[in-house]
């Protein structure tokens, strides 16, 4: 496996990637050095991960399959300095939900997990030599540097607040604390690529070369996948039915092959996934279709199936068919993971805790005294909570 020819390994590395920063870096190791290249990918456990997780999972599938040497990193910190996304109480429990969800996820389709390497953050961000590390970088870094690279990751809020600006400086330092070559994201984290390759040298550390993903688009209307519009995603352990409602209620209009979700996670998804399996160029893609509309069909490219969608030979409904299949075919094993294991089971329970009505009903309304009265200090955050609602619509105007 580690034998594979560095040309071959480098254009399996970058196989469908958005682009790339520094490639001599990774040609370097390959071709110059020639060992295994060093890699992480890092996840923050905030909620549940959803379907749009088997984007990068193909892609850590590839990087395996090229030798290199792939670390994953459940960065908990993370999680908490975003906003407290994830609170210290659940947070340690998130990260193992993270980790059994991405390993069950790697082995539904095949790929060997026990080459791959798993990192808490919290295992050594809080080291002296890391905090250290931390203040060196906030004395080479701007306020505005840190502020801009995190602009597509971190929350934006109305006040933010000072943790924010520490989260790409960690993102940053992870890359030496790792020891990698090359670390691995969306496209989305290009702004805290950059910061990392501008700075870690100033701290005496090498340059990283940067690998990143296109964006995959959800399901709902302009593709997009929202937080609060709980039909936009799809939950990994999700019971088939409801896959089969999520995907019924997905933005898709005839012909309109541009703006489709569901085309996208065939393209983004379910393409590479069965190229894993059954090698490269490989597509088969079923659909059970009604025989008053044309009966069983089954599409042999991705751009036939694309092509028939938009010449209106395969309607709304029927695609959807087709998707919820797929995405059922493909949770399967995830779900059969979860009811197997006692430990993935306490990791969501207690990661994910469900709020019971008794407890929601108790909660009551701050009444609104306004800010000057003693103990005010207790109504900030009910100010704090409108301020954000308010700026949130800003954001999506955008
Ligand atoms: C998210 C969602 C996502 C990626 C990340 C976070 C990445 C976090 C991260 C943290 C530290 C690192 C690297 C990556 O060193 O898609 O909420």
């Amino acid at each position: 496996m580690t034998n594979i020819d560095p040309q071959e390994a480098y254009s399996l590395i970058t196989k469908n990637l958005q682009e790339v920063l520094n490639p001599q870096i990774i040609k370097n190791v390959l071709e110059v050095e020639k060992r295994p290249l060093k890699l992480y990918w890092g996840t923050a456990p905030t909620g549940k991960p959803h379907c749009g997780y088997f984007v990068p999972m193909t892609k850590l599938a590839h990087f395996l399959k090229a030798g290199c040497e792939v670390t994953v990193l459940v960065a908990d910190l993370h999680a908490f300095l975003d906003n407290m996304k994830a609170s210290l109480d659940v947070v340690q429990y998130r990260a193992k939900y993270y980790e059994l969800t991405i390993k069950a996820i790697l082995k539904s389709i095949n790929v060997p997990v026990d080459k791959l390497k798993f990192v808490v953050g919290s295992s050594y961000q809080t080291s002296s030599n890391y905090t250290m590390d931390i203040f060196r970088m906030a004395n080479v870094c701007s306020q505005n540097d840190a502020k801009r690279a995190g602009a597509d990751v971190v929350k934006q809020v109305a006040n933010p607040l000072l943790s924010g600006l520490i989260y790409p400086l960690m993102q940053a330092l992870d890359e030496e604390y790792l020891g990698v070559d090359v670390q691995f994201g969306g496209v989305d984290q290009r702004k805290i690529f950059v910061l990392a390759e501008e700075n870690l040298e100033k701290l005496g550390y090498k340059k990283r070369a940067h690998l990143m993903n296109p964006m995959v688009p959800g399901l709902g209307q302009g593709g997009k996948m929202s937080a609060s519009d709980p039909n936009s995603k799809i939950d990994l352990l999700e019971e088939p039915k409801q896959v089969k409602k999520k995907i019924n209620s997905a933005f898709c209009s005839p012909g309109n092959v541009e703006e489709n979700g569901l085309l996208s996670f065939v393209e983004y998804v379910v393409a590479p996934i069965q190229e894993l399996k059954h090698g490269n160029g490989f597509f088969e893609f079923h659909i059970d279709r009604p025989e008053k509309f044309g009966g069983p069909i089954t599409f042999k490219s991705f751009d036939e199936l694309k092509q028939a969608f938009k010449d209106e030979k395969l309607s709304p409904p029927d695609l959807k068919t087709g998707v919820s299949d797929a995405i059922n075919v493909l949770l399967a094993p995830i779900r059969e993971a979860f009811q197997n294991s006692p430990e993935y089971q306490e990791a969501q329970a207690k990661g994910y805790p469900v709020l019971t009505p008794e407890k929601t009903k108790k909660a009551k309304k701050p009444k609104n005294k306004g800010t000057r009265y003693p103990g005010a200090q207790n109504n900030d955050k009910a100010v704090n909570d409108a301020v954000e609602k308010l700026d949130a619509t800003k954001i999506e105007d955008k």
